[in-house]
């Protein structure tokens, strides 16, 4: 019975070797809940968080600005428990590859004070902030932030992941194609992959993309 066991369980851990264990899994691009996630705010939670934005920023992102999702962590120099809030003057159109908007701002707060505020790369509107991790294990979250394009039927979301740890956001990484659908593709072939993101070995977030069947 013993060695039956041993050799059950060398069989397990090996296929679990080979792929990124379940629970390891961060984001799933695979689960349509997920995928569709969208955050809602009171008129409350907007009103803090318009309050907390300087004169200059406020009037960029206009009276009219969006709220596109949210992340707890430590965004900043031994705090924790603070909030990071990814702010746009409007909502992220994905037919509009080089949009010509005011940067995108990341925000964060501890408890209902802004502790920092910082201005994204202009060339980017995000459809959403999908989360915050330590992938680099410095202490401060690293910050997650989805853009989709749509291009000949076929939408292609990637994800950005910004360092926030100096003075001004730094792109530690991108994730190409986390997500790719082109089940409506009018002319080519028919596909859709979607990936799980996880942390790999060297201070980098790893995704792992499969292939789904496109719905009939
Ligand atoms: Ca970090």
């Amino acid at each position: 019975m013993k060695l039956v066991f041993a050799v059950f369980a060398t069989a397990v851990l090996g296929g679990v070797s080979a792929a990124v264990a379940q629970d390891d899994i961060l984001f799933d691009y695979r689960d349509p809940d997920f995928r569709m996630g969208q955050a809602f705010y009171a008129a409350s939670e907007r009103q803090t968080i318009a309050a907390g934005m300087d004169g200059e920023i406020a009037s960029e992102l206009g009276p009219e600005f969006v709220v596109v999702g949210d992340a707890e962590g430590s965004f900043t120099d031994g705090a924790t428990g603070q909030k990071i809030y990814l702010l746009q003057s409007q909502p992220a159109v994905a037919l509009e590859p080089f949009p010509d908007e005011p940067a995108p701002v990341l925000a964060v707060f501890s408890d209902d004070a802004v502790s920092a505020t910082y201005r994204l790369p202009k060339e980017v509107q995000y459809q959403r902030l999908i989360g915050a991790t330590d992938v680099n294990g410095d202490g401060i979250a690293e910050v997650l932030l989805e853009a989709s394009f749509m291009n000949m039927g076929q939408i292609v979301s990637s994800v950005d992941v910004f360092d926030l740890s100096g003075a001004e956001p730094k792109l530690l990484q991108t994730l190409p194609e986390v997500y790719a659908d082109a089940c409506e593709n009018p002319a080519g072939e028919q596909s859709l992959t979607a990936s799980t993101i996880s942390l790999g070995p060297d201070g980098l977030l790893v995704a792992e993309s499969q292939t789904l069947d496109c719905p009939s």
